[in-house]
């Protein structure tokens, strides 16, 4: 209870804070995207994890006002890196939406203005949503159709944890399959986890999706999955989430 309160003060205090994991091609570790991840910094308990808040924040509804506050400062910042390097027109951010945004109304409207109003272009925003987030429903379908039409991009988060990944597939206008880390942490050539990442990696190449490989912790976790078909990583080999500062550092002196 004391948590939904502190949540409640925690934006008009400006205690949270959006950092920045790198989203880099694997053949060749170049940035090509971010993922925007929230932190709370609270006063008294110190960073809160969004393990903690999140969940509460969606049985509350209060997951609407912070996601608003997320989306605008994300799309804002990427809209500044855009304009101050142009070579990065095919850059894009990830935001996470949690099921219950996406299906209040009135969530594609907001993502519309919020583009117009940063100018940050639709194609460099990814939407990104877990596979229990978007129910088997009319309004979740809706919007991810609603959002497509606009030119945003839409991640699957997570990909291959629940019951209803490849169904999915077929329903929704996803334009990019993340794998979801627990496939990388103990991969190996032989192993059940390069099985199923090889699955979904020949999948996102057959349905002309963008295939993202997310917790990639080392330098033989990269070859492998760029073995298997992978175009790109995420993870703390590459870098882990940054402040907004770091990011503007690595765009301006590439690796
Ligand atoms: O960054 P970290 O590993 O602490 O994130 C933990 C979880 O919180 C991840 O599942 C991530 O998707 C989720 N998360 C982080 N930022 C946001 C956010 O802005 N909105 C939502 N809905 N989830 C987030
Ligand atoms: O669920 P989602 O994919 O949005 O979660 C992102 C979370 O994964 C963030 O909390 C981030 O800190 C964490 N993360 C990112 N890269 C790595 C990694 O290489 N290893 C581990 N263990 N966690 C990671
Ligand atoms: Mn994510
Ligand atoms: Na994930």
């Amino acid at each position: 209870a004391e948590l939904i309160r502190e949540l409640r003060d925690a934006i008009g205090a400006a205690q949270f804070e959006l950092v920045y994991q790198p989203i880099v091609r694997l053949s060749d570790d170049r940035l090509t995207g971010v993922e925007a991840l929230l932190r709370w910094n609270h006063p008294a308990r110190g960073l809160v994890s969004p393990v903690q808040f999140i969940p509460v924040a969606e049985r509350t509804g209060q997951i609407v006002a912070i996601g608003r506050w997320v989306l605008a400062t994300a799309c804002r910042q990427a809209a500044s890196w855009v304009r101050d390097h142009p070579e990065l027109s095919d850059m894009s951010v990830g935001v996470n939406v949690a099921g219950r945004q996406l299906r209040e109304p009135g969530f594609v409207a907001e993502v519309a203005r919020v583009l117009n109003e940063t100018g940050l272009p639709a194609a460099c925003l990814t939407i990104e949503v877990t596979e229990t987030a978007v129910l088997d429903d009319q309004e979740s379908l809706d919007a991810l159709l609603a959002l497509r039409a606009l030119g945003v991009r839409l991640a699957l988060d997570d990909f291959g944890t629940a019951a209803s990944s490849l169904g999915l597939l077929l329903t929704t206008p996803v334009t990019t399959l993340k794998l979801d880390r627990s496939f990388v942490e103990s991969i190996t050539t032989v192993g059940r986890q390069a099985a199923v990442a090889t699955a979904v990696s020949q999948m996102a190449g057959a349905l002309e999706l963008k295939s993202v490989a997310e917790g990639i912790e080392t330098p033989e976790q990269r070859d492998l999955l760029l073995g298997l078909g992978y175009e790109y990583g995420q993870g703390y080999l590459f870098s882990r989430p940054v402040p907004a500062e770091r990011i503007v550092e690595m765009l301006e002196r590439p690796a």
